[in-house]
């Protein structure tokens, strides 16, 4: 009789168990989105916008926001009801009368260790140099890709996290075609720039490559110079 009751004692005890762990493995996949918001402000037009959309409330552009898994920054328009979706996790923005902007957190989400979390998205700072070829191979093989620095405020981020004193690789090279700088894994052009006074010069007609942190700012630089390197993934993946 003892035995019998020390053994349910013994199975409940595992059942809990079980139940505790898996909540907890089940609350770490939750993408929990929360919004914070600003009263009198729009997202301006730009290049990272997703889309914009007439819909009656900010909660219906809230919903939206929450099913583009891209989507960082939100505003909605109370006299035209225009809800715009932006991928910037730091638009441009202005003051509007009757505007709500709320940026969309995906707070229960954080980067594998060795990562820093900007927005909805974790960087890697590399402490081994390589050829700009090479390190773009070594963050798809780590699942991301050369950073794509989009924003003035994710420029200053990664300017805070980087070694002062060196250069490093991101992702943007005009080797297509001279003059025009794209951004390599998404195969967009370049539309924010933080060029160094008198760059890009191409020098010698052989710098094809984005060099980040040259003089604060960026250069374009020979591709198979080593350099340490940024590599970005997105936490909503
Ligand atoms: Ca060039
Ligand atoms: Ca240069």
């Amino acid at each position: 009789m003892i035995t019998l009751r020390t053994h349910s004692i013994v199975v409940c005890s595992l059942l809990l168990f079980y139940l505790m762990i898996s909540f907890c493995f089940a609350q770490q996949n939750i993408r929990k989105r929360n919004f914070v918001i600003m009263k009198g402000r729009r997202i301006l037009p730009s290049n990272t916008k997703i889309m914009t959309k007439i819909v009656q409330s900010y909660m219906a552009c809230a919903a939206l926001c929450s099913k583009q898994e891209t989507c960082c920054y939100a505003s909605h328009d109370s006299n035209t009801h225009r809800c715009d979706l932006d991928v910037s996790c730091c638009p441009q923005s202005e003051p509007l009368l009757g505007a709500i902007m709320f940026r969309i957190l995906s707070v229960s989400l954080s980067c594998q260790s060795g990562w820093h979390k900007f927005g909805n998205n974790c960087y890697y700072i590399s402490n081994v140099t390589k050829s700009w070829n090479d390190a773009e191979v070594t963050c798809k093989q780590n699942g991301s890709m050369l950073a794509e620095v989009k924003s003035s405020c994710e420029n200053d981020f990664l300017k805070t996290k980087v070694n002062g004193s060196l250069e490093y690789w991101i992702g943007g090279t005009d080797i297509q075609n001279e003059n025009l700088w794209i951004w390599s894994s998404s195969e967009t052009k370049l539309t924010f720039f933080d060029w160094s006074p008198a760059q890009p010069n191409n020098y010698y007609g052989d710098q094809h490559c984005l060099e980040f942190n040259y003089k604060s700012a960026w250069n374009d630089k020979e591709c198979a110079l080593l350099r340490p390197f940024i590599c970005e993934k997105s936490l909503l993946q």
